[in-house]
């Protein structure tokens, strides 16, 4: 069975928008396997957006990752990773898709970084890779 890595991020957390997150996931058919709220540190959240350093947003990115608590989620279905993907609508806010949940829940808000309330992995690659950085526990 696919699995997908999903954070609630940050502004996603402070605006109480986990249940709708998840509730989106869920009614869209997908089974949340794991679920653990954390608070990142500079370690994890440089980790886990590794492809991104050296562009202007990084710093910016891994400093708003580490401004509050978030909820990481192991979601799995067939397909799930494009399925949260087009669930989530572009990176964004402001053009994606109303119905998605950027679209529907997220605008720009002016900052050096674009606070758009989820993660999802992009590949299957990038999923086995970031479920390892924020769920540890199980690949033991
Ligand atoms: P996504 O989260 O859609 O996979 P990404 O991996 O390209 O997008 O970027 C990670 C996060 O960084 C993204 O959710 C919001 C922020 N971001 C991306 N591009 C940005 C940009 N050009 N300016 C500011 N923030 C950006
Ligand atoms: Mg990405």
């Amino acid at each position: 069975m696919e699995r997908t890595l999903i954070l609630v991020k940050p502004d996603g957390v402070r605006r109480n928008l986990v249940g709708e997150v998840l509730s989106r996931v869920e009614k869209k058919g997908y089974v949340i396997s794991a679920l653990k709220m954390l608070e990142a540190d500079r370690a994890l959240s440089v980790r886990h957006y590794a492809e991104h350093e050296g562009k202007p947003f990084f710093e910016p990115l891994v400093e708003f990752m580490l401004s509050g608590p978030i909820v990481a989620v192991i979601a799995e279905g067939n397909r799930v990773i494009e399925g949260f993907r087009k669930l989530a609508g572009a990176t964004d806010p402001t053009v994606a898709e109303p119905g998605t949940i950027r679209g529907d829940l997220a605008r720009d808000q002016g900052t050096k970084v674009v606070q758009n309330i989820v993660h999802g992995s992009d590949s299957p690659e990038s999923a086995d890779r970031e479920i390892k950085i924020f769920f540890p526990e199980l690949s033991k």
